[in-house]
């Protein structure tokens, strides 16, 4: 292409984005996987619509920062042409963070709570010492990388990185970017590396080439619905429909507050997120183990023992968990989550504990402790 001719330049049509271009780039910035989407994409009214309706329905609970409007009243989310009228294409990365340890459907000893296995995650630093990791900054400086080699092969062009904390809803572009499909627990799952994945999306002003290489992947869960018959709060309302403010994962990092009684008892031993939907599923016995080196398992996060968690202070908190997903939860969440994991332990050694902290000024705290104390009394 001779762009240095004027003549030629004005007549030549603008580059496009190919989907293997797209997809090599992303492999060579660090993803596993990857695809890319025109936009709007073919299915963007149906998700469109999807999305304003689990809205409408309340699904998001306390997390308002879906519910952004512009002012014609649009929901930011429900397209991504709502925040970024420009966006011609999106490339839709997949780091998969699938680790040999146990599942948290696995039998643990009585007394161990759960963290949720993307908040595993740690790398060993230069002095090889290993520091806790999050997905967020790991993967956001991948597509950004992406981001800048995409500049560099095309010139000028808008675009907007994200990795989760940005206006648009991922998986959805996930599928439509042919990654895989959303499984009845409402994940995306790849055909080949399961739903043990983190995404990562890059917008862009680039128009994507109609290459025709583009398959979208069928939904394979088939007759399954084990995901729907082990969730334990009911948080899966329907195949592929979540009531976000009964997932577990909601209770235990978004929602700053006191948990209602029946969501305490299915919570069990979860002190932070939740996998049971995806420990059951059977495309994740089949994915491979992930080799990334900047998400690897902190084995002291694999089954921690409750007492662990609950003789921190706040400044062992911020030791243990600095640089980690698992802060996001805070000192007072967690104590709250943990409290609900002794109680429902059943375990009499945890009463001291819980007695220690009945009286705390903190209403979150002080409603799990008591319903805890209630329980153990009660075995
Ligand atoms: C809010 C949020 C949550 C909420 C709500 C989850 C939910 N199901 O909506 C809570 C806190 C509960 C949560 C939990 C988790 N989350 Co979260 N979360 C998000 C966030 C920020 C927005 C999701 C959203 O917009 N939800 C609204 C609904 C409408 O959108 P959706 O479920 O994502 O969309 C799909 C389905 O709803 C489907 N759909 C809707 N109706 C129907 C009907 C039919 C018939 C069909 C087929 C499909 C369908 O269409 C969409 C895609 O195709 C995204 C990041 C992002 N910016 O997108 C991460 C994200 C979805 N979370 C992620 C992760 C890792 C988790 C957890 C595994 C963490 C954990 N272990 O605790 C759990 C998984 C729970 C689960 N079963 O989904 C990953 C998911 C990766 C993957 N492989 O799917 C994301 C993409 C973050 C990332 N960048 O990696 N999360
Ligand atoms: S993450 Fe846990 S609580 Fe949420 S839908 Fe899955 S099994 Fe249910
Ligand atoms: S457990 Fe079964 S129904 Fe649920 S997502 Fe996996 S394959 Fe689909």
């Amino acid at each position: 292409m001779n762009l240095g001719n004027p003549e030629t330049a004005r007549h030549s049509p603008a580059p496009r984005l190919t989907r293997a271009q797209a997809r090599g780039l992303a492999l060579e910035a660090g993803f596993a996987e990857a695809g890319a989407a025109p936009l709007p994409h073919g299915t963007d009214a149906r998700d469109a619509e999807r999305f304003v309706q689990w809205i409408e329905a309340g699904r998001a609970g306390s997390m308002h920062y879906l519910e952004r409007r512009v002012e014609d009243g649009r929901l930011v989310r429900s397209r991504v042409s709502v925040p970024f009228p420009w966006a011609r294409s999106v490339v839709v990365c997949f780091a998969p963070y699938h680790s040999q340890q146990p599942r948290s459907t696995d039998a643990a000893e009585p007394g161990r709570g759960w963290i949720a296995r993307y908040a595993w995650s740690s790398r060993v630093d230069a002095a090889g010492v290993r520091r806790p990791s999050d997905y967020h900054k790991v993967l956001l400086k991948r597509i950004r990388a992406l981001e800048t080699r995409l500049h560099a092969e095309f010139g000028e062009f808008e675009s907007r990185s994200y990795v989760d904390t940005g206006p648009v809803v991922e998986r959805s572009l996930a599928v439509a970017a042919g990654l895989g499909w959303t499984g009845k627990n409402t994940c995306l799952i790849h055909p080949r590396l399961g739903s043990y994945g983190f995404l990562a999306v890059l917008v862009t002003s680039l128009a994507l080439e109609d290459d025709a290489t583009q398959l979208a992947v069928p939904d394979r869960c088939g007759s399954c619905r084990r995901c729907l018959d082990a969730c334990p709060t009911g948080a899966l309302t329907a195949p592929y429909q979540m009531d976000g403010t009964r997932c577990i994962s909601y209770l235990t990092i978004e929602y700053k507050g006191a948990i209602a009684p029946e969501l305490m008892e299915g919570t069990g031993r979860q002190v932070f997120g939740c996998d049971i939907c995806q420990d059951v599923c059977p495309w994740n016995r089949k994915a491979p183990l992930s080799a990334d080196a900047e998400l690897e398992a902190r084995p002291e996060l694999v089954n921690p023992a409750l007492e662990w968690l609950a003789q921190m202070d706040e400044a062992e908190f911020e030791r243990v968990f600095n640089g980690s997903p698992v802060r996001r939860a805070g000192f007072a969440g967690l104590r709250r989550n943990v409290a609900i994991a002794m109680g429902n332990s059943r375990l009499a050694r945890y009463a001291p504990w819980l007695s220690a902290w009945a009286g705390t000024a903190d209403e979150e705290l002080r409603t799990a402790t008591r319903w805890a104390l209630d329980k153990l009394q009660g075995s």
